[in-house]
């Protein structure tokens, strides 16, 4: 049906006349989507089919890939390219009178996480699948993604996110494959011969359904799946009032939690972690028991890969079945959980790690509570051989202390891989916050640099440029990036630059499109589009970026022979709703562009633009159109940053911190090709470490900072009483945890730098080339690599194509 355009109209009318009962001219958009999407998934069927047989029947290991979060955005486009459809589609449109991306954007951004670790495990998912891999996603299927965000009066509201409103075609409910998951009730022991047993009993039970997605590979017969559980009431007795028993499961699948870091110690959040690791760990063992019979070499043939500490719990859990079902010995079970769990650790921040109080968890998971206290009794006992006598040691290192359990510890000792996401934060790990640990298990540290999937991020997201990149160095490159490096060649060819630089403007033009739409701002194309993207955090620093145009308007108040390249600044980023700081940076960026805005005496060379509900189809107008990316974090505190990496990718220079994988783009691309500013890692950790940091100091002997921080309580700021007070206060009162004044003076002048740097056309677009050149190394198909030869020891299955 999309062999070729005719074909492609035929089948389309068709579906769409027996699906709606409707003719074409009564057809709606979403009609079209619907219908194409539809089709999408019966022309995949027999592949997905064949994929699972292949991988039920083979020997060969089974990854699976445990996280909290998919954050997948749409889904449309992006198969229709791995599909190699594309073009057949867009064209059978075209004569039907519709436009492919008046359709696409029919469709709801599947927006099932808050950030990075969200994206990264929907960008690992498009490389498992695209180099044939049998790799798969288990996640929860939420009701409501991440919060819708609006400003009302330049304050973040926040809406319920409804994806599902209209259905999704990409997911197949299958009731019959579902898990019972239970919580509550209590611990039995029983003798089953001469062996001690033990059973959970009188809890309650939640029915897991799965509906399973497919995920299509890139010019591949691979579709492998990604399965996500949703919660509803199982068909069993329950002592509470029905209606709220129907409640409180359907609860469980029903929000995502919008908080990026804060460990909030809620026991709903437990309870969707549970849930998620024991259906998904409950319908793994049951297909492989059903291929296998025993569990004896399931580590030999399963890997199970848990994304951050949220399914940590998937230790205790298949110690559980294969002590409680599978009456294996304890040093049996051990050994083989402790081979199939494989743990990525994806921040060092205090407050993002995750500490149960065993007051919350006990009750809930009492079998699965009792298994951890015996996994950290044991660990403590070989601690204790190995550190004679080193209590203090083994109080820092144990799972459960102080009434808590640490879901970092487990994590460690309950794997055979711990790593991280980027150089630096791995050392950071073994050198600082895991260093006991690493001193006790060094073989099981290692890093992966994070990756982004270049055919979203570059093929879907910006064809101009893939179009260009193509006709200059052909298109090996797309099915291995690190053939981008050819680009090199024509970093310094003004032909090369004339095109790179069309392609930009086109960009540029398409996103201040969506802008007027949008806001009904008009921005200037050839100004320096200067834009940050990601979760709203004081150690992301938006601020910094903030006071840099807060000077900037200053300077040109001031002085009427200030003169700079005009710049618009871009913002998107949500703040979690609890996080009352954070809110109040994105009032004083609203407030900040309506004043620099609306001032004619600005004359348009500056504008702030913060755009609302910043997500993945967003993204992907944005990236594309960047000249600036701000990458600005408080060294040692982004564990690497991904937003970085599609930057770099679509050809925008970073200004940035060394910190995260900015260290990483620095050694591919080198220093001369970035705006590198601000303390190290090093340096900061010495502060936090050994004391020495005094803001005051940079506000007393720096005037530039001190008119801003008047600015932010003097009424500068119409309408705002002292709602920015806060905010001045924890630079000065509190000391500027994040060294945003330390840091001012070296950003400033990157800035200017920057300002310099694009005044000077030839030497911008060969610094943009070589960006493009050298962002190779950042697909994920990399990464994805490294963790399959590196921790999961996985072969690509055979694929037809
Ligand atoms: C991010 N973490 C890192 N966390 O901040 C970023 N956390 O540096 C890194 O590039 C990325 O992970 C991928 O490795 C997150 O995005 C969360 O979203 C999160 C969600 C819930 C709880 C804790």
């Amino acid at each position: 049906m999309f062999s070729n355009k005719e074909k492609f109209k035929a089948a389309f009318l068709k579906k769409l006349e027996s699906m709606y009962g409707k003719s074409f001219q009564e057809s709606s958009s979403r009609d079209h989507y619907h219908t194409l999407g539809n089709m999408v998934r019966e022309y995949i069927s027999s592949d997905w089919i064949a994929t699972n047989e292949r991988n039920r029947a083979a020997n060969e290991k089974q990854v699976y890939y445990l996280s909290i979060e998919f954050l997948l955005g749409r889904l449309l486009g992006n198969n229709l390219l791995n599909l190699g459809i594309q073009q057949v589609v867009e064209d059978g449109l075209k004569e039907l009178g519709l436009e492919l991306s008046a359709i696409e954007e029919i469709e709801a951004d599947a927006g099932l996480g808050n950030g990075g670790l969200g994206r990264l495990a929907a960008c690992f998912l498009d490389s498992l699948a695209s180099l044939n891999l049998p790799g798969h996603g288990c996640g929860i299927r939420y009701k409501h993604g991440l919060f819708d965000q609006k400003f009302v009066d330049g304050y973040q509201v926040e809406l319920p996110e409804q994806w599902l409103r209209h259905g999704n075609v990409w997911e197949v409910r299958k009731p019959d494959q579902a898990v019972e998951v239970h919580f509550w009730g209590r611990v039995e022991t029983y003798l089953e011969g001469d062996r001690q047993k033990f059973r959970h009993a009188k809890g309650e039970a939640i029915t897991a359904v799965p509906y399973d997605m497919p995920v299509i590979g890139y010019q591949t017969s691979t579709v492998n799946m990604l399965r996500l559980w949703s919660a509803e009431p199982a068909p069993f007795p329950t002592n509470k009032d029905i209606m709220q028993y129907k409640r409180d499961t359907e609860a469980v699948s029903e929000f995502l939690y919008p908080d990026d870091t804060h460990d909030e110690g809620k026991i709903l959040r437990l309870k969707q972690q549970y849930f998620l690791v024991a259906a998904s760990i409950g319908s793994i063992v049951r297909s492989y028991r059903k291929k296998n019979g025993s569990l004896v070499d399931f580590h030999k043939r399963v890997n199970i890969h848990i994304n951050d500490t949220h399914p940590v719990l998937a230790i205790p859990e298949l110690m559980r079945i294969l002590l409680d079902e599978e009456d294996m010995s304890w040093e049996q079970a051990w050994e083989i959980t402790s081979q199939t769990i494989s743990y990525t650790n994806h921040t060092t921040l205090s407050e993002a790690l995750e500490k149960w109080p065993v007051s919350i968890f006990q009750p809930l998971l009492p079998r699965i509570y009792m298994i951890v206290e015996e996994i950290n009794e044991r660990y403590c006992a070989e601690l204790w051989k190995k550190y004679p006598g080193d209590w203090h040691r083994i109080e820092e290192m144990a799972i459960l202390a102080h009434g808590l359990v640490k879901m970092a510890h487990l994590a460690i000792v309950g794997s055979f891989s711990v790593n991280g996401v980027a150089k630096i934060h791995t050392e950071i790990l073994k050198n600082r916050e895991m260093r006991l640990f690493y001193e006790a298990f060094p073989e099981k540290f290692n890093n992966k640099t994070n990756g982004i999937t270049h055919r979203r991020w570059l093929l879907k997201a910006n064809p101009q440029l893939t179009q260009l990149i193509q006709d200059t160095i052909g298109t090996g490159w797309i099915k291995d990036p690190t053939q981008l490096r050819q680009l090199d060649v024509y970093a310094n060819d003004s032909s090369f630059h004339e095109k790179l630089d069309r392609v930009k403007r086109e960009r540029k033009l398409i996103l201040g499109e969506r802008i007027r739409k949008q806001t009904g701002m008009v921005i200037d194309p050839d100004s320096i589009f200067d834009v940050q993207v990601k979760r709203l955090h004081a150690y992301k620093r938006q601020l910094l970026n903030v006071f840099h145009i807060m000077y900037l308007y200053n300077r040109l108040k001031e002085d009427n022979g200030f003169q700079i390249h005009p710049r618009t600044f871009i913002f998107g980023a949500k703040a979690s709703p609890g996080y009352y700081y954070a809110k109040r940076v994105i009032k004083l960026i609203n407030s900040l562009a309506d004043k620099v805005n609306n001032d004619p005496a600005i004359g348009g060379r500056l504008k702030v633009v913060f755009l609302e509900n910043y997500r993945v189809s967003l993204a992907e107008d944005i990236f594309p159109a960047a000249d600036v990316s701000e990458q600005i974090s408080t060294a040692s505190k982004e564990a690497s940053g991904t937003g970085n990496m599609k930057f770099m990718m679509n050809g925008a220079l970073t200004i940035g911190t060394l910190d995260g994988a900015n260290i990483e783009i620095k050694e591919e691309v080198g220093e001369e090709n970035m705006f590198i500013f601000g303390l190290t890692a090093e340096q900061v950790l010495n502060y936090y470490q050994n004391g020495g940091y005094r803001s005051s100091e940079y506000y007393h002997h720096d005037k530039r900072i001190q008119q801003i921080l008047e600015q932010l309580i003097n009424g500068f700021f119409p309408d705002v009483d002292d709602h920015f007070e806060p905010i001045h206060d924890s630079l000065l009162m509190q000391n500027d945890e994040y060294f945003v004044l330390k840091d001012f003076a070296s950003y400033l002048d990157a800035q200017e730098r920057v300002d310099q740097a694009y005044r000077d056309r030839t030497r911008w677009l060969t610094m943009s080339a070589k960006n493009i050149a050298h962002s190779g190394f950042f697909s994920s198909d990399r990464t994805i690599k490294q963790y399959a030869d590196e921790i999961w020891g996985l072969e690509p299955s055979f694929s037809r194509k």
